[in-house]
Order: structure tokens, then sequence, then C-alpha cells
């Protein structure tokens, strides 16, 4: 058990009863060319999210905890791409074009993977989702149940879209939700303040933010227990 300091309120979370996910640090949302930037999307602004992110996972790989991450994409045959998600907006390259990592959002091409520093190792689920949301046509849920999972330590990009939409999926299937604000990003910087401000508003609405510091320190009083 560990007590971290967090907004709204402190919370007591067990550590065997947690997971952390790690949302869509795909290089498609992080490096250049992929779909971030197809958007018109400044993603340098997404990698302060990395090494916090970084040590996290660190921590939570040497504590034992379940991690699970995410990729949004969809199948080569696009056949789990809805055309109003494919044709939304007024992108350089749509999904499924040709860029320099590879057909955008596709699974299996090299924009599609998770960027090197955070790359899964094995027997960490790796969740494909079609969605914004990590619950929405995925087994997540069941994954989380089978391991007896009651509180989600998130992070990932961007703070406002797959962050924010699982976070509203889990709050509502009963998960606490625990943000890391610092290993969040999102290419508009006052959205990752009203993404995290959502959150935790009104007695904790959707969940708890805290800083990975606070999460680090509250583990490693625990580790030397
Ligand atoms: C977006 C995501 N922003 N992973 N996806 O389209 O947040």
């Amino acid at each position: 058990m560990i007590q971290l300091v967090a907004e709204p309120a402190p919370i007591g979370i067990d550590l065997k009863r947690t997971a952390l996910v790690i949302i869509d640090m795909q290089r498609d949302f992080l490096e250049p060319g992929g779909f971030g930037e197809t958007l018109g999307n400044d993603v340098s602004l997404l990698k302060a999210a990395v090494e916090p992110c970084r040590q996290v996972l660190a921590a939570a790989r040497k504590a034992g905890i379940l991690v699970i991450h995410t990729r949004e994409g969809h199948s080569p045959d696009m056949n789990d791409a809805p055309p109003a998600k494919v044709a939304r907006g007024a992108p350089s390259k749509r999904i499924g074009d040709v860029g320099p990592m590879g057909r955008i959002l596709i699974q299996g091409e090299p924009g599609h993977d998770i960027i090197p520093e955070l790359y899964p190792i094995a027997g960490e689920p790796v969740i494909d989702k079609p969605g914004k949301g990590a619950f929405y046509a995925t087994n997540l849920g069941l994954i989380l149940a089978n391991r007896g999972i009651e509180n989600l330590l998130v992070c990932g990009v961007t703070t406002e879209v797959c962050v924010n939409t699982t976070v509203r999926e889990g709050n509502d299937r009963g998960f606490r939700c625990i943000v890391l604000s610092d290993c969040c990003a999102s290419y508009f910087p006052e959205f990752h303040q009203m993404g995290l401000a959502m959150i935790k508003a009104q007695g904790g609405i959707f969940g708890w933010v805290a800083g990975s510091k606070q999460l680090l320190s509250a583990m490693g009083r625990e580790l030397a227990a």
C-alpha cells in the first residue's frame, strides 16, 4: 500500500491491485511524418512526457506492477476504421495513406510501433485499439478483471483525447484512475492543463492527478519499508 500525494486529495493504493497503463506512446503521434503531424500538429510538444514516463515504467517493472501498453490503429484492410474517422478533417495524409513511417496508423507499420524509450518487454500486454478509449473494442477490461486490478496509473498521449477517454471509460467501470500529469502531453498545452483539470475537478469526478515524482517517492518509501 502506498500513500500518494495527489489532487484533489491524497489516495492510498495497493500496488498489487494496480496497473500502469501507457497510452499510445507511438511513433505516429510522437515523431515527424506520422498521424499527429499529418493533422497539422507540432509533435515535438509531446517529447516532455517521454522521460518521466520512462522513469515510471522502470519503477513499475522493478516493483512488479502490471504494465499495459496501448496502440491506436487499424488493421491493414481497415475493416475496423470507421469511414467517419478516416474522412475527418483535412490532414495532409489520411489513415491508411503511405507516409515516411509506412501507412499512417496501420498495425504492423513502423509508425504504429511504440517509441524505443518505452518499448514493451515480454509479458507486458499490448492492447491494439481502434478508438480513442482503451476499453472500447478491446480485451483490456478482461485482462484487468483477471488480474484483480482496481487502480490504474495512466500515462501517455494525448491528455485530452486518448488519456481522457480511457480515464472516463475506466472510471465508469469502477477503476480508480490516477493520471500522472508530467507523463502525459498534448499538442495543445492549454488542453493538457484543462484535460487534467477536468479529471480532478468536483472532488475527482473522473479520478486523481499526481506528478511522477510524487509516485516515485511514494513507491521508494514502500520499497524501502
Ligand atoms: C489522438 C490519441 N490524439 N492517442 N489520439 O488522435 O490521443
